[in-house]
């Protein structure tokens, strides 16, 4: 069986049990919470295994390696309907992933990590949040516009790129988002979340 060491607060960390939860793909869990200064992911023998000192990391059983989340979903997703068959949309899930990371994560998820964990309270000036909220709702409005057109990222079908964007979007209000103000995004977020097998961020396996 995999080993997945995944932070249960993180999104990141959520779009790969959210993936697994979804294959039905059976995997030991260890938790790795962020305590500020995270000692395991921190320690010589952790990056041995990731040298980013980073999760989710996936341990397969040959006791190879495989990080950054992006990469994880679409190692997973390949051979399934996750990953759409046509070439044209098939790039466009990779945009929306390159997308997430370059654009998304960086404003979005930063923002909320900012307001909600401790050892980052000296992060919390509005010379900080203010660019934050607004390259974050940037990154909000580009997906809206998108959602507007097709009720998934990549088209007409459910992809990689819509787990990889759900993860920090559905709790975009945590980083002081407005998505009233996003309608297509909550309509998508639903469609995300009625997705058969779909799991929520606290699931873990038993
Ligand atoms: N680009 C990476 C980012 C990974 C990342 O930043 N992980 C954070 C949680 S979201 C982490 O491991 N934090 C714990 C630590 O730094 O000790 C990915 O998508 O996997």
């Amino acid at each position: 069986m995999i080993t997945l060491y995944s932070m249960p607060s993180s999104g990141n960390s959520y779009k790969v049990r959210l993936i697994l939860a979804m294959l039905e793909i059976p995997f030991k869990h260890i938790g790795v919470e962020y305590d500020g200064g995270n000692e395991f992911t921190k320690s010589d023998e952790f990056k041995r295994k990731n040298p980013t000192a980073k999760v989710p990391l996936v341990e397969f059983e040959d006791g190879q390696f495989l990080s950054e989340s992006n990469a994880i979903l679409l190692y997973f997703a390949e051979g399934t309907p996750f990953i759409p068959s046509d070439k044209l949309e098939r790039a466009r899930m990779w945009q929306w992933m390159f997308f997430e990371q370059n654009f998304h994560e960086g404003s979005v998820a930063t923002r909320a990590a900012n307001l909600k964990y401790k050892d980052r309270e000296h992060l919390r000036t509005p010379e900080i949040l203010g660019p934050l909220l607004e390259s974050g709702n940037k990154a909000l409005d580009v997906m809206e516009a998108q959602l507007l057109k097709t009720p998934f990222l990549a088209g007409q079908n459910y992809s990689a790129a819509d787990i990889a964007l759900y993860a920090y979007t559905h709790s975009a209000e945590q980083g002081g988002f407005d998505l009233k103000s996003h309608p297509a995004i909550l309509a998508w977020l639903k469609r995300v979340s009625d997705q058969p097998k779909h799991v929520t961020l606290e699931w873990l396996p038993e």
